[in-house]
């Protein structure tokens, strides 16, 4: 999947696409990202990325025509058309669904925004999804792009190995993951449940579900209230 990002810090995604399972995918040749640093497109003298709102108010926007030359320049050189991402308190709710399809594309494009987001005609040329990652205000969109692109690299096959596979993640089961335990059994004098050391396999998976079932409800009974439960 190549991945690419539009933003004015790429620095930040040194970090991200540096370690563990998302450098592993590019090991793998899963993952092929590409950061393009908007300063780059900047037109005027001052290399401004930025300008006041029309109505006035405060806080900047990303003005149109840089980021309309990072969307041309990526588009000239794809060989069809990316599906583009911008990240935004103002979007839809970002979740393992979304994530799932973000991981069976072939090529995606996320813009990120600063301060108060981009020129709205820069979301309606350009943007195919606006997605929010929960009910908060973060400074720009770049820690947004990462969990994002970790949600969606994670499931592209192969990519995990078994030891950390996506098939039993919460979420895949509508609920959250109970409690795990290893060794040692007995640690600052706290012990391991014992069921999980009695090597009965069925009270084992019952044990699983119930704790899990009991977590799902006090914290998320959101996410039981319109199933069987
Ligand atoms: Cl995607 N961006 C920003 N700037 N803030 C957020 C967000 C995204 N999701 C929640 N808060």
């Amino acid at each position: 999947m190549k991945v690419e990002v539009i933003t004015l810090f790429p620095g930040f995604f040194e970090g991200v696409f540096g370690q563990s399972i998302l450098r592993r995918a590019q090991e793998a040749g899963a993952l092929e990202p590409c950061i393009h640093d908007l300063r780059e497109f900047t037109t005027d003298r001052h290399g401004q990325a930025d300008d006041y709102r029309y109505g006035g108010g405060p806080g900047m926007l990303l003005r149109p025509e840089p980021l309309f030359g990072a969307f041309e320049r990526i588009l000239s050189k794809a060989e069809s058309r990316p599906l583009v991402i911008y990240p935004t308190p103002q979007g839809e709710p970002f979740t393992q669904a979304a994530a799932d399809e973000l991981a069976r594309q072939r090529h995606l494009v996320f813009l990120c925004g600063h301060y108060k987001g981009v020129d709205q005609r820069v979301v309606e040329r350009w943007v195919d999804r606006e997605y929010s990652i929960g009910d908060y205000v973060l400074t720009g969109g770049e820690t947004a792009v990462a969990v994002m692109v970790d949600a969606a690299v994670r499931l592209i096959p192969g990519v995990l190995g078994d030891a950390d596979s996506a098939r039993s993640d919460s979420f895949r089961s509508g609920g959250l993951d109970g409690p795990h335990y290893t060794r040692p059994d007995v640690t600052r004098g706290l012990r391991v449940p014992g069921v999980l050391v009695s090597g009965h396999h069925r009270n084992i998976e019952r044990w699983r579900r119930a704790t899990a079932r009991y977590l799902t409800r006090r914290r998320r009974p959101d996410l039981i209230d319109n199933k069987s439960g």
